[in-house]
Formats: C-alpha cells, sequence, structure tokens
C-alpha cells in the first residue's frame, strides 16, 4: 500500500517531531511516500529543489498513492490543497488533528463527509484509532 502522508512544511515546522514518530509508524503499514516531511534538514534541502520540481513531484506521488493520511493540527496552504486533490482523485483521505493544540481544524476537513478525521490526545492515543483504520487499507473512511 502507497500512504501519502501530508504535512505542514512552510505552513510551519513546530510539530516535526510529531511528524517523524508518524512516519515511522505509518511505514508498518505500507511504503510511506512523502517521508523527507518528517526530515529535520527539510527546509535547507528544499533551496536545492524548484518549486515547479516540488509541485510535479508531489502530485505525481499522489496518483500512485493508495490512502491519504494528513497531519492538519498546524495549518498548512499546501496540505489543503493536497486534501482537495486527493478528494478529487477519489482517493481514502484520513486527517489527524491533535485536540491538545490551541487552534481549530479548517471546515471545509471537519465538514467534508468524503474525509475521515481522527481527533486525538497523543500518540498513543492516535496509534489506537488508526490501527483499525490501517489495517483495512483506509477502507470506508468518510
Ligand atoms: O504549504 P506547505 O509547504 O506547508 O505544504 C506542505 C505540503 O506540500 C506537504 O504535505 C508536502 O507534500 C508538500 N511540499 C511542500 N514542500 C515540499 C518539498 N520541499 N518537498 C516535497 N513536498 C513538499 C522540498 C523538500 C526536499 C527537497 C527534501
Amino acid at each position: 500500500m502507497n500512504i501519502y502522508f501530508a504535512a505542514s512544511i512552510r505552513g510551519g515546522r513546530a510539530l516535526a517531531g510529531r511528524y517523524a514518530e508518524l512516519v515511522h509508524f505509518l511505514s508498518q503499514y505500507g511504503h510511506v511516500l512523502t517521508r523527507h516531511v518528517a526530515d529535520d534538514d527539510l527546509l535547507s534541502e528544499e533551496k536545492s529543489m524548484r518549486d515547479e520540481e516540488i509541485f510535479s513531484r508531489d502530485m505525481a506521488w499522489l496518483k500512485t498513492s493508495d490512502l491519504v493520511i494528513a497531519e492538519v493540527t498546524q495549518p498548512s496552504i499546501g496540505v489543503g490543497y493536497e486534501i482537495g486533490a486527493a478528494v478529487d482523485m477519489g482517493l481514502p483521505v484520513i486527517t489527524l488533528y491533535n485536540t491538545t493544540s490551541a487552534g481549530t481544524v479548517s471546515a471545509m476537513v471537519s465538514g467534508n463527509p468524503g474525509i475521515q478525521l481522527i481527533c486525538y490526545r497523543d500518540m498513543e492515543d492516535l496509534r489506537e484509532k488508526l490501527i483499525p483504520v490501517l489495517e483495512k487499507g483506509g477502507a470506508n473512511t468518510g
């Protein structure tokens, strides 16, 4: 199973540690195409790629994915775009939101019946909620 993991990059890297935990966890269930979103050196590495190259590569990866998992606690325009594109492609989309954060989830995510939203307190809570979904390959989302 190809998993496209989406998480904030230019939207802010405050939760980069959580993204790394998630990539590690998700790798037990499939091939994570977007491991770089958990990379600490990402913002310096990013300078070597043109934005057009980043966009084309990510959209190509999205088309080959079986499941999209997006961490939406830290708002990010790129993540929102990827979620919208994935919904248009008919892919199952699971969004993850940490309830201990000060923010709120966009209504474009929480109000969309085609997107599954998992609210979690901590990594342990998230694992418990994600495992049954991942074992079904992301089926029956929404
Ligand atoms: O607006 P944001 O930058 O927060 O958007 C983040 C989302 O856009 C992520 O889910 C990524 O899939 C995608 N994205 C944004 N920048 C990059 C990027 N930079 N590489 C891949 N995907 C990106 C270069 C990193 C690299 C050379 C290691």
